[in-house]
């Protein structure tokens, strides 16, 4: 029901476009072309872009904090350095994903502001709590794993500062990936007590990494539109199941065992069979009820209203800047 009003409304909005630009830019689209910020482009792709790199965006951000909470408890000065560019390196993927949102015509405090009154969304998995330092070996492992899975092809998105600033995510995502996996490595080879850590850490997050990739396609309300208009290449499904795939042989080469009674290799398909993700979690994450989604928001909120020094200082110092650049 929601989808076919939501699709209903999303037609009327096309419709109203002037018939000869909106061919004139379909016909770019499938000729895959990339969309810059001065181009024509129909008012419902503007908003499906804004919606989706700005949330991009605040996951990138809030996705600081579950690592961040283990910069101080990291098991040695090598593991914390690592830990602590990879949180950096997240602070930045959200100010590059800001900036292209940014050439959308949205400034950076409506973005923020959506984020932090609840009506923006962030990834589910940033909702879950960290316990252990396994939990840092399986964030990198599956959630930049999972993260990569889907914005390989985001590269190739039709928007251009978009997909400009998925190709630098990209080449940091697979570091994350790898620090991660190295981790795991280690615990899974390491004490019987380290082994029940790193099969603990995957047990917890295999389900909300599959949440991920957004609800199936049957039931997700933007992806038709989104595949039309090259915003996403591929649906949420097909990189479910990609990351399945790659993943499973992944945790046998480590000795730990996938969550997962139904997984089955299916020869016919070429792909492993697994089992029902559980949407109603995911939905009740999606609306705010994740297990740590109130302390989530709260560290935001309290960094935003301490760090407004900042953001003043920066102000000033421009300003002065461009003041004595017009006196001279
Ligand atoms: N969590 O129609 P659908 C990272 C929402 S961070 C929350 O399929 P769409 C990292 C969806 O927004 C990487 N909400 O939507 C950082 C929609 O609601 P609205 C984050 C979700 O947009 C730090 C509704 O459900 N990656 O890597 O076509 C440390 C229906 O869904 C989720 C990105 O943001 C979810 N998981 O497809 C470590 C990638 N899934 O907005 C790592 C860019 C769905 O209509 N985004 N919803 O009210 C995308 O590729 C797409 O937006 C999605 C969803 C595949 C996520």
């Amino acid at each position: 029901m929601y989808t076919t009003e939501l699709d209903k409304q999303r037609h009327t909005v096309v419709t109203q476009e002037d018939p000869e630009k909106l061919a004139a830019f379909e016909a770019r689209v499938a000729a895959d072309d990339f969309i810059e910020p001065k181009d024509w482009m129909p008012e419902a792709y503007r908003k499906t872009l804004i919606r989706q790199i700005s949330q991009h965006a605040h996951s990138e951000v809030v996705g600081m904090l579950p690592e961040g909470n283990w910069i101080t408890r990291a098991p040695s000065l090598r593991r914390k350095a690592v830990l602590l560019a990879k949180v950096q390196d997240e602070g930045g993927h959200g100010l590059y994903l800001y900036a292209a949102a940014e050439t959308l015509g949205i400034s950076r405090d409506e973005m923020i502001e959506a984020l932090h009154s609840g009506r923006a969304k962030y990834s589910t998995i940033f909702n879950y709590p960290t316990l252990t330092w396994a939990d840092i070996g399986a964030i990198g492992w599956l959630v930049d794993g999972a993260a990569i899975m889907n914005q390989v092809p985001l590269q190739r998105t039709s928007y251009g500062p978009y997909a400009r600033a998925m190709v630098r995510v990209c080449k940091e995502e697979s570091f994350h990936q790898r620090q991660g996996y190295e981790i795991m490595m280690h615990l899974a080879a390491g004490t019987p007590d380290q082994v029940r850590m790193a099969q603990d850490a995957l047990n917890r997050w295999w389900w909300p990494s599959l949440m991920m990739f957004g609800p199936p396609d049957a039931d997700s309300p933007n992806t038709a539109q989104s595949m039309r208009w090259r915003i996403k290449r591929d649906t949420n499904d097909e990189l479910r199941q990609k990351f399945v795939d790659i993943t499973v042989p992944q945790a046998d080469a480590l000795g730990l065992k996938v969550p997962d009674p139904d997984l089955a290799w299916n020869e016919t398909k070429g792909g492993y069979d697994f089992g029902a993700v559980d949407w109603e979690e995911f939905y009740a994450v999606v609306r705010g009820e994740g297990p740590v989604a109130k302390e989530r928001m709260k560290a935001r909120r309290e960094a935003w209203e301490s760090n407004a020094w900042v953001r003043e200082a920066a102000a000033a110092h421009a300003e002065k800047k461009a003041a004595k650049r017009e006196a001279a």
